[in-house]
């Protein structure tokens, strides 16, 4: 038996540049936020001393993002936090204004810079400062690397995405999510065949759901706490399975509050049959690490032992992963999980008890 070889981690430091000072949850400022820099720091410490390699990424082709998102909305996060700082607003963006099916269903924008992000952001818990488009176009460009590196034949890839993604839609966006990378990613690399999303944040991820809603070629699985209890509230919902040619290629899995382990390990089992049933070249994981107990906002109660499973669960795939980072907001859980899901998913290293084989 052949022990796995180490996973490549793709790693820009321009997540940093996003670090906003407070958030509002609840209509309260929240300080400091969930989503800080310290999350990916951490992650990339522990892979890093478990030996596995850190790979720069590259910059990615503007047209993948496009492929994903509305024009108009990476215009807005590129340009619209000087056209508000230029109309006199403060340093972190909130929008308090926010268009609603009724408010703004006819489709015509304000030409008011304070109109803008609430346009666009469903949420008030996703501010933007001046860095934070650098940060999420660098995040675009870690699971393009990521992506790149899979379809060039690697068993597996580590993207440590920052900010996260997955409640990003094509032209919306919020719960700390701006451009939705694992979309991006799942998108371009159908050029390979059908893909599946695995998305294993404990929060359901509404926007990958939706940009593939009516997508045969990309499945959409998801585990998460039950709308009914946690955010983001208004879908994940089992009864929601895609329609016209997408129907029937989402699956929600929404489970109780303080979900445990072997639970858990069971839902995943029904996820990763209905991917086997699918038959994707590539799957993209969704990866939040808050579904640990620890987590202060996850609603699940994973222990330690639960994610050495997830990992040998994946790995049994059998298929290209790339996993890209989602949630996760406790920190001192964040990198021992990742390093437990990451050990088995490196495919035949060539190394056997210890010696590099011939
Ligand atoms: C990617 C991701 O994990 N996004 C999650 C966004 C959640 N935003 C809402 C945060 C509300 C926190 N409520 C705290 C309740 C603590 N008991
Ligand atoms: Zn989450």
């Amino acid at each position: 038996m052949s022990a796995p070889g180490p996973v490549p981690v793709v790693d820009d430091d321009t997540h940093r540049r996003h670090d906003p000072p407070f958030e509002l949850n609840a209509g309260q400022a929240v300080s400091p936020v969930w989503e800080r820099p310290a999350r990916l720091d951490a992650i990339r410490a522990t892979l890093e001393a478990a030996g596995h390699p850190l790979t720069p990424a590259k910059a990615a082709d503007e047209g993948a993002l496009l492929a994903v998102h509305d024009a108009d909305m990476v215009a807005f996060l590129r340009d619209g936090y000087a056209a508000w700082r230029a109309a006199g607003g403060p340093e972190v963006m909130i929008a308090d204004t926010f268009r609603h099916p009724r408010v703004g269903g006819g489709g015509r924008r304000s030409s008011s810079p304070f109109a803008e992000l609430g346009w666009w952001c469903f949420d008030t818990a996703t501010p933007l400062v001046e860095g934070s488009y650098a940060a999420a176009r660098a995040a675009v460009d870690v699971a393009m690397t990521a992506a790149g590196l899979v379809a060039d034949g690697a068993p597996a890839v580590y993207g440590l995405t920052r900010p996260p993604g997955h409640h990003a839609g094509a032209d919306y966006f919020g719960g700390f999510c701006l451009f939705n990378h694992a979309a991006v990613a799942a998108r371009w690399l159908t050029a390979g065949g059908r893909v599946s999303v695995l998305d294993l944040d404990v929060h359901h991820g509404n926007g990958t759901q939706d940009v593939f809603w009516r997508d045969p070629a990309v499945q959409y699985v998801s585990l998460h706490g039950h709308p009914d209890h946690l955010y983001p509230f208004f879908t994940g919902f089992a009864e929601e399975r895609g329609e016209g040619p997408g129907r029937g290629t989402i699956l929600n899995l929404p489970l109780g509050r303080d979900t445990a382990d072997d639970a858990y390990l069971d839902a995943l089992r029904v996820a990763l049959e209905a991917v086997e049933a699918f038959d994707p070249a590539t799957v993209v994981v969704s990866l939040g690490l808050d579904t640990t107990v620890e987590d202060p906002i996850g609603s699940l109660a994973l222990t330690a032992a639960a994610y050495p499973r997830i990992g040998q669960a994946l790995a049994a795939l059998g298929r290209p992963l790339v996993v890209l980072q989602e949630g996760g907001y406790a920190i001192d859980r964040l990198g021992p999980c990742a390093a437990a899901v990451l050990a088995p998913l490196g495919g035949p290293a060539g190394v056997e008890e210890g010696r590099v084989s011939p």
